[in-house]
């Protein structure tokens, strides 16, 4: 079976960059690759290299996978879990941590921010955050991994790991490629929009969360932070905040940015930021009624012991190859 792997943190709630660099992606491939099968998982291993409230980490796995569902994934060809469910996970990071040279953790940009943010003690985990996430990858063999743009790095690590994993070992891997969106890969903060949308940014006003309520999703995006021109055109350098709310309103609608250019071209920032809000709030109902009722439903538990089974299955196959390969334990 050819499979397409991804992850989310279950580290606060869902943010409109989240779902436009990756969800929404996830929903659009489900039809692009009929033959695969996507194991998407919630990544609560990599979520405890910061310290977090053991309640509120609980709370949001859980939201998470409604989230995850109530974006609209079908359930056929998926399986959804919960990464730490899979001890295997573990086992495979520290097997390829093996293969890992510290040069090139070193050189990881998230790293360097994540630990630059941090006031007290930067965990070892931290630094090895990408070998955990190469190994959630190579676990499952996986073809494509859709991510945002700001994993493009963690990927060609795993890549290179892969690699040199087949070329000591013979034929132990599938190299993954990435797969990000072409648009909306990198959705800017509202407020500062030479920074990505982030769940970590303390400024609320940066980011619209997918719970939030109409009124407030309104609010933040009429007072996105623009510029004192008036045109409605795409110029990255020149007009961050504008091309950021064009960014959006082409994947949330499926218009391209040329067309909404023309579409705007007489319009005034008002206008046009209300039609921004009017998508994301279109976009964010169904996904909110969902929600509501997925959160309470049985089902979803049902659902990640199923994705839970069909994950363990695969990953432990792959753990006992990589150990056999190595030596490890005793000839069976
Ligand atoms: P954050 O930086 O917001 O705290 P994160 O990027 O470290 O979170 P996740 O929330 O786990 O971690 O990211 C989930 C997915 O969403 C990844 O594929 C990531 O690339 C994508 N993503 C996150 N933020 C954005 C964004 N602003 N624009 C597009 N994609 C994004
Ligand atoms: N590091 C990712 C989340 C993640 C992931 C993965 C994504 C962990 N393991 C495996 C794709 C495949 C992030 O977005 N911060």
């Amino acid at each position: 079976m050819k499979h397409i792997v991804s992850g989310i943190q279950p580290t606060g709630s869902l943010n409109l960059g989240t779902y436009l660099g990756s969800i929404r992606n996830f929903v659009k491939l489900q039809d692009t690759y009929p033959e695969h099968h996507f194991m998407l998982f919630i990544a609560d291993l990599h979520a405890i290299t910061i310290p977090r409230d053991r309640l509120e980490l609980r709370k949001t796995i859980r939201e998470l996978a409604a989230l995850y569902l109530a974006c609209g994934l079908r359930q056929e060809r998926l399986s959804l879990f919960i990464q730490s469910e899979i001890p295997a996970h573990s086992q495979m990071a520290h097997l390829l941590q093996c293969f890992t040279y510290m040069g090139e953790l070193e050189r990881m940009t998230q790293f360097k921010d994540k630990a630059r943010r941090q006031e007290t003690g930067v965990s070892a985990a931290l630094f090895t955050y990408p070998v955990l996430m190469a190994g959630d990858i190579l676990l499952y063999d996986a073809e494509y991994v859709p991510v945002g743009e700001d994993q493009t790095q963690h990927l060609e690590l795993t890549r290179d790991v892969a690699e040199r994993v087949n070329s000591r070992l013979g034929d132990v891997f599938t190299v993954p490629k990435l797969l990000t969106p072409k648009v909306g890969a990198r959705i800017m903060s509202l407020t500062e929009p030479a920074q990505k949308m982030s769940k970590s940014d303390p400024n609320e006003k940066s980011r619209i969360l997918l719970l939030d309520p109409e009124p407030l999703v309104r609010k933040r995006i009429m007072s996105a932070v623009t510029d004192s021109d008036t045109r409605i055109i795409y110029d990255k350098e020149n007009k961050p905040g504008i091309s950021n709310l064009l960014v959006m309103l082409s994947a949330l609608t499926d218009v391209p940015i040329k067309a909404l250019e023309e579409q705007f071209a007489q319009a005034n920032y008002g206008t046009f930021k209300k039609a921004v809000a009017d998508a994301v709030v279109d976009t964010l109902k169904p996904i909110q009624s969902r929600y509501q009722s997925l959160i309470k439903d049985p089902e979803l538990d049902a659902f990640l012991d199923a994705g839970r089974d069909y994950a363990e299955k695969v990953a432990m196959r792959k753990v006992a190859k990589l150990n056999h390969k190595l030596g490890l334990g005793r000839k069976r």
